[in-house]
């Protein structure tokens, strides 16, 4: 297939050259940026807000909210206040102490962030849920993390099943409560202390616990401890290229590892000011936070990019975008079509980032000062190490497809699947991290993603990845999303599948199948053309976007999907 390529276009980015940067990093250099390089103390919140205050940058603005009409601002000591004061509800009026785990069960609001903040302030353990969760992930989460307080709103409260739960001792409620069981969070705050003794850690000690859904059975807690600010911060620096007047918006929500490691930590620690939009995705406000908010730094995800790209390039005419100046994306692989349509509308590139909840923070990107091939991940950052190897754990040559897998050691990789040693160990080939991602590594030292392992297509013999094909359909006009899997079949072993989407305008046919089959098969191979073809209205995606192949592929079979906590049901 022809690969566009993309010139570097930023003039002033972070890290210049790429490869000397590679080659001479250190760790150790970069852990001179923190004030614990000085005093040993370490705690994430002080590096992210309390510090810049200490610093004399009290007045800088550091969270911008917005939502619908709503809009509000506040400084890096606005929130230095209000995080001492949630963390002092939090230890005074919960009991929560070092290490305990407390949960934010919330809606993106300012309070999620105080809160968040606070209770690392007090040294507990943070356990962001999405707020779509029902009742069910909810107690499966808190009941696997014995989570002593949650902190949530009137409208998700029912889901919270207390009495279940012997080890919550407190429902925190946002917003007014009139239930006694519950603590009221809005007069605590009112009357709580601006003043707090941050708790000073260990910088091994457990910081944020995301859930991530397993394929089978039950989701598991990814473990991350405070140390892992270092590698935030600079990929903040080297891939964000994050710079002091920067107004940044990383679209995720907190209840995703996105969302916290690049929507609150890295931002922070490289003190810009931070974007949180609240409410439901549209074009119009999307468009106009970007506009309203003079947002310079955009980083979002696939789903979101199509979406947008969706809704046509005449609404984009309405708005003033002229404020960015770069444009990331994470969570899925990153379409060349995509990175075509950034370069038509925005005139610039978008750079994708391949990282999981379990590595904490980037480990492949494209950055800032390095050609980008559409389609492809990029390269390793600087401080990680990246290979491609067989099932044995041997290196495998350039193009060759095979497990995609880390050097173990990178300061943000998780610690511990929480309660699940044996899960913890299933990850590793001797000194390798398996991402369960299949990749190749081109002669260049570009990777490319083909799709998760169990994904990967045997047909005729060849083995295919899921995500060619699907970046070739969407590329086709009729095609808004596609996903597709390995049926199996007699003869061929497995035959590819597609579920596909249509846009707005165009109606599902046998014709129009012919017509998308007769596509693939023209540009990009016969044997990668679908043989099959499912016309579904939208396909099944997890709240943070990602198309889930494995319940197309249970809805194929009619198997059991596994769980499915964390699939998006609107
Ligand atoms: C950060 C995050 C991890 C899985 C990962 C891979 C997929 C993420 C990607 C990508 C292709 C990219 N993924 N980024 N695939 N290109 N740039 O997404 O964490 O929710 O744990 O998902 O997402 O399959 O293994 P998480």
């Amino acid at each position: 297939m022809k690969v566009e390529r993309y010139k570097v276009t930023d003039e002033n980015p972070n890290m210049k050259n790429y490869e000397e940067v590679y080659e001479n990093f250190d760790w150790g250099e970069i852990e001179k940026n923190f004030s614990w390089s000085k005093t040993n103390k370490f705690n994430m919140a002080y590096e992210c807000i309390d510090k810049h205050v200490d610093e004399g940058y009290g007045d800088k603005t550091a969270l911008l909210y917005k939502n619908g009409e709503t809009k509000s601002s506040y400084t890096f000591k606005d929130m230095q206040d209000a995080s001492n004061k949630a963390a002092n509800v939090l230890k005074n009026e919960a009991g929560v102490e070092k290490g305990d785990r407390v949960f934010i069960f919330m809606a993106r609001s300012p309070e999620l962030y105080f809160s968040l903040l606070g209770a690392l302030k007090v040294g507990a353990i943070v356990g962001p849920l999405f707020e779509a969760f029902m009742e069910k992930a909810v107690k499966d989460r808190l009941e696997n993390s014995d989570a002593k307080v949650i902190v949530t709103t009137p409208e998700l409260v029912g889901r919270i099943p207390a009495d279940d739960l012997p080890n919550l001792e407190k429902v925190i409620v946002v917003g007014g409560t009139e239930d006694e069981n519950h603590l009221d969070f809005d007069a605590a705050f009112e009357n709580a202390s601006k003043e707090f003794d941050t708790e000073w850690l260990d910088k091994e000690d457990g910081m944020i616990l995301h859930y991530t859904s397993g394929s089978t059975g039950q989701p598991k807690g990814v473990l991350h401890v405070h140390y892992a600010m270092i590698q935030q911060y600079i990929s903040g620096k080297y891939v964000l290229d994050l710079k002091e007047d920067d107004v940044y918006w990383c679209t995720a929500d907190p209840g995703w590892v996105t969302g916290t490691s690049y929507g609150i930590f890295a931002p922070w620690l490289n003190r810009v000011t931070n974007v949180v939009v609240g409410g439901r995705f549209s074009p119009e406000a999307w468009y106009g936070a970007i506009e309203d908010l003079k947002v310079t730094v955009w980083y979002s995800a696939p789903t979101a990019f199509r979406m947008l790209m969706g809704a046509g390039d005449e609404i984009i005419k309405d708005y003033d975008l002229s404020s960015l100046r770069h444009l990331l994306s994470v969570g899925e692989p990153l379409n060349p079509e995509v990175v075509k349509w950034g370069m038509e509308v925005f005139n610039l590139r978008i750079h994708d980032t391949w990282w999981m909840t379990e590595t904490g923070a980037h480990m492949i990107t494209n950055f800032p000062a390095m050609e980008i091939k559409g389609g492809s991940m990029g390269k390793p950052i600087p401080g990680v190490e990246a290979a491609i190897i067989d099932d044995e754990g041997n290196e495998l040559p350039a193009n060759r497809m095979g497990n995609l897998a880390l050097k173990t050691g990178w300061p943000a990789m998780m610690r511990e699947i929480w309660k699940n040693k044996p899960k913890f160990d299933s990850y590793f080939i001797g000194e390798w991290y398996i991402s369960g991602d299949s990749a190749y590594k081109d002669e260049e030292g570009y990777y490319w993603f083909q799709g998760r392992v169990d994904d990967v297509i045997m047909t005729a013999g060849e083995r295919v990845g899921p995500f060619e094909i699907e970046s070739k359909l969407v590329e086709h006009p009729a095609v808004q999303e596609a996903g597709v899997i390995g049926k199996p079949d007699p003869v061929r072993g497995e035959i590819v599948k597609a579920f596909i989407a249509v846009r707005e305008g165009y109606d599902p046919s046998d014709e129009l199948k012919e017509e998308i089959r007769k596509y693939v098969k023209e540009g990009l191979a016969a044997h990668a053309a679908p043989r099959e073809i499912e016309f579904k209205d939208k396909l099944p995606k997890t709240r943070s976007g990602k198309i889930m192949r494995r319940v197309l592929k249970a809805w194929e079979l009619n198997i059991d999907a596994g769980d499915l906590s964390s699939m998006d049901e609107d």
